[in-house]
């Protein structure tokens, strides 16, 4: 059967993506000016295990990035100021930030504390919204957002990352096969370095590289991940705005000031970690028995692994338990505890139960 192509077929939405510039560090520089020229970072320096949660882009010039030692940051940067976090007002403006966009589209989808995705109409001119939306968080909020605007989630993502800060850029239908061709394959989130490395080998660096290779041949050598890479190559992600996310897990972690160096001590760290998570699962709706415990370490040489268990509670005994098996894995002292439990994968007909 051939399917004719119909003029009558209305275009499809205008996907934007908009991502606001160095989140926590724009809040502390609206309200301190005088940081705004000078490298910060936001992160507790109390102990020396204190890690960047993210910097301004004067810092960034020095190579400092989030999830860094504050220490490593300090070494690459010495006159880096260290500003502590102040969560609950990145929160407070995080929601104002959605509200905002929530008055230009109400098919929304908050991806994170700074992010998100809206479709707007295909028969509006997005530039104009997009370039309306990022004055009315300036004027408002005092920060500036970065926006891209394509076809589909993942180009409009790599658009919004184009030109931060304070950047706005399209990638429009016509401009699509072009920018794929030279489009590196780690732009496409699920390539990650050991898939890139991977993809190196053989001889696909670019978005054009991969469409040279057939479905069947990505498939039989990376499977779903294969599959993924066909498609998104060629500009294909069919991925709709999911406006309200469930909450699949809760966790808490601790990295510590000193290594801990025996199974005692990392069995006497649980029980405030413990505390700390079941206060988190109080505010949430998690109910107890749908929950699958894990433990997560990161060894002294910053590895890390993580086991769970289905079959265990969620009670701190079963936490000890699973922190000995993951403590075996490696005879290293351990930096960071973390602990935490995940919702059940249900069937997509048990998931109908609960509509
Ligand atoms: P991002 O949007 O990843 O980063 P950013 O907004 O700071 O910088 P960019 O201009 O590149 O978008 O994350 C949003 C906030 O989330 C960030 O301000 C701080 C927090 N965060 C962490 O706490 N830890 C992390 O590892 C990352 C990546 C972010
Ligand atoms: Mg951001």
């Amino acid at each position: 059967m051939s399917v004719e192509p119909s003029h009558t077929q209305v275009a499809s939405n205008i996907m934007l993506h908009v991502d606001c510039d160095c989140f926590y560090a724009a809040v502390e520089m609206r309200d301190q000016p005088e940081l705004i020229d000078v490298p910060i970072a936001i992160g507790i320096e109390k102990d020396r295990r204190g890690i960047v949660t993210t910097c301004n882009y004067p810092a960034r010039k020095f190579g400092i990035k989030s999830a860094m030692p504050i220490a490593q940051a300090r070494s690459l940067c010495p006159q880096l100021t260290v500003v502590p976090p102040r969560m609950l007002l990145y929160r407070q403006i995080s929601a104002q930030v959605m509200a905002i966009l929530r008055g230009y589209s109400l098919n929304l989808e908050v991806v994170s504390i700074d992010e998100a995705y809206m479709t707007i109409d295909p028969n509006l001119n997005a530039n104009t919204i997009a370039q309306t939306i990022r004055l009315h968080i300036w004027q408002q909020l005092g920060i500036t957002v970065s926006i891209g605007i394509a076809r589909c989630k993942f180009l409009a993502k790599v658009a919004s990352d184009w030109q931060k800060p304070n950047g706005l850029f399209e990638i429009t239908p016509q401009q699509q096969d072009d920018f794929l061709q030279c489009l590196p394959v780690r732009r496409i989130s699920g390539v990650g370095p050991t898939f890139q490395e991977q993809l190196k080998q053989l001889g696909i660096t670019t978005c054009g590289d991969a469409q040279t290779w057939s479905l069947a041949g990505l498939v039989q050598k990376f499977g779903r991940a294969g599959a993924m890479l066909y498609q998104r190559c060629r500009g294909v992600d069919n991925r709709p705005i999911v406006e309200y996310r469930v909450r699949k897990s809760v966790s808490v972690e601790r990295t510590f000031a000193e290594d801990l160096s025996s199974e005692a001590i990392c069995i006497n760290a649980l029980p405030e970690l413990y505390a700390a998570w079941q206060e988190r699962v109080k505010r949430t709706n998690f109910d107890d028995l749908s929950l699958t415990p894990f433990v997560k370490i990161k060894f002294e040489d910053f590895t890390q692994t993580t086991v769970s268990d289905y079959t265990q509670s969620t009670s701190l005994e079963s936490f000890i338990q699973l922190l000995r098996q993951a403590l075996v894995r490696k005879n290293l002292a351990v930096r960071l505890i973390g602990i935490g439990a995940k919702k059940r994968q249900y069937s997509a007909d048990q998931l109908s139960l609960f509509d």
